[in-house]
């Protein structure tokens, strides 16, 4: 396969809710939406970074850069026999996780187009319809979250998971608990707290979490390992697998029992297929993170989530939780029993509505092939870059 063409667009939406975590609250999102062109087909990557580096490091405006100045170059003109050659054609490349993953998710889904097929199978997925779960953001009331809980489980939905951050955490769960009983529920706290609030946090075993996501630093390892003998509830990581090499340093130190997978943070689907079956040969289980992403990159979750070992319910929910209208129609929906159906069109397969793409674009750039560059994976000459 070859990329003939880039073209990056900086998107922004509306959120249909606000979305609050221990670091911060949303209105909008605000993405780049990639899209790949070669042999008179195209392909579509939504870069998950965000506008602030609070969750991680990249933004939007330094994975436009990187995308542009160091990863077009690499990619444009070259021909790969797979897209799982990408990843490692971009080693030289340290970190930028989420704009490498907007470009080779692009280019899998490109990859499946061209080959007719539904990118679950190119990924190599075994199921047609996944489990799915929420995410509810910290809200201005626990009546508020009391209140949406009540109508996500209404919809279906498998598994309930809320935010927290110190002073939101121990009475919200016991308040959730005492209200709707034994649920399928979870925490996630996004590297809110520290080693010294560990006696605080074990006070959440009593209430049988399915588990507690990225308690710790989002950078750490070591710490989780502490923590995870002093907790009954498993850790789920999410902040700290940046990596292959970090999933296996996690697994060996005991740092979590459970592991969410976001293609956007490892850097692409072949990194998310190695950490998955990292995880699956040490009996870890995987679920399928969110960004709250668009209908299309949703459909690339959908995918990458059919492979087998994501046996728990993912953050992958139904569109109009977050957009309305979509930018893709139909938009994905849930269905009563809390299953999404994989779509089975070739590549993402979801019907993307151009006019609503070009409506949300603050700004756009066009990336070709340098007439200089080789069919080299691994030398690279300047992409003609044209800001349009
Ligand atoms: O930590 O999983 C997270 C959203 C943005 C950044 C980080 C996270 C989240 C979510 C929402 O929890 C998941 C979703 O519904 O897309
Ligand atoms: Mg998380």
């Amino acid at each position: 396969m070859r990329i003939e063409r880039l073209e990056l667009r900086l998107l922004k939406l509306p959120l249909v809710h606000f979305f609050e975590t221990s670091f911060g609250r949303a209105y909008h999102k605000q993405f780049i939406l990639v899209r790949a062109e070669g042999d008179g087909v195209a392909g579509y990557g939504e870069c998950v970074a965000d506008v602030d580096p609070y969750y991680s490091s990249e933004t939007n405006d330094t994975a436009w850069h990187v995308i542009s100045a160091f990863i077009a170059p690499r990619v444009l003109g070259v021909d790969f026999d797979h897209p799982r050659a990408i990843f490692p054609a971009l080693k030289a490349i340290r970190g930028h996780n989420m704009a490498k993953a907007g470009v080779e998710m692009a280019a899998w889904d490109l990859y499946a187009r061209q080959r007719g097929e539904p990118l679950s199978r190119v990924l190599g997925g075994v199921r047609d319809r996944i489990a799915s779960g929420v995410s509810i953001g910290i809200q201005e009331t626990v009546d508020d979250l009391l209140g949406k809980i009540e109508r996500e489980l209404a919809a279906g939905y498998r598994r309930i998971k809320i935010k927290i951050k110190p002073g939101w955490d121990v009475d919200v769960v016991d308040a959730v608990r005492t209200r709707f009983g034994p649920i399928a529920l979870m925490v996630d706290a996004n590297a809110a707290y520290t080693l010294a609030d560990a006696d605080h946090l074990a006070e959440l075993d009593r209430f049988d979490l399915m588990m507690i996501e990225q308690p710790l630093d989002y950078d750490d390892i070591a710490d989780h390992a502490v923590l995870q003998r002093r907790l009954r509830t498993p850790i789920c990581l999410d902040e700290s697998i940046k990596t292959v090499g970090a999933a296996r340093e996690a697994i060996r130190a005991g740092a979590c029992r459970i592991i969410n997978i976001k293609p956007g943070r490892v850097g692409g689907f072949s990194e998310s297929i190695r950490v998955h079956d990292l995880c699956a040969d040490h009996g870890i289980p995987v679920w399928h993170g969110g960004m709250l992403e668009s209908g299309i990159g949703r459909a690339a979750n959908i995918h990458l989530s059919t492979l087998s070992n994501f046996t728990l319910p993912g953050d992958v929910a139904a569109s109009k939780r977050y957009f309305d209208p979509d930018l893709i129609d139909p938009p994905i929906e849930v269905a009563p029993d809390g299953t999404i159906a994989v779509p089975r069109q070739p590549g993402i397969g979801v019907t993307i509505r151009d006019d609503r793409i070009e409506r949300a674009t603050i700004e756009r750039a066009e990336l070709l092939a340098s007439p200089t560059s080789k069919t080299s994976t691994t030398s690279s000459t300047g992409a003609q870059i044209s800001s349009v």
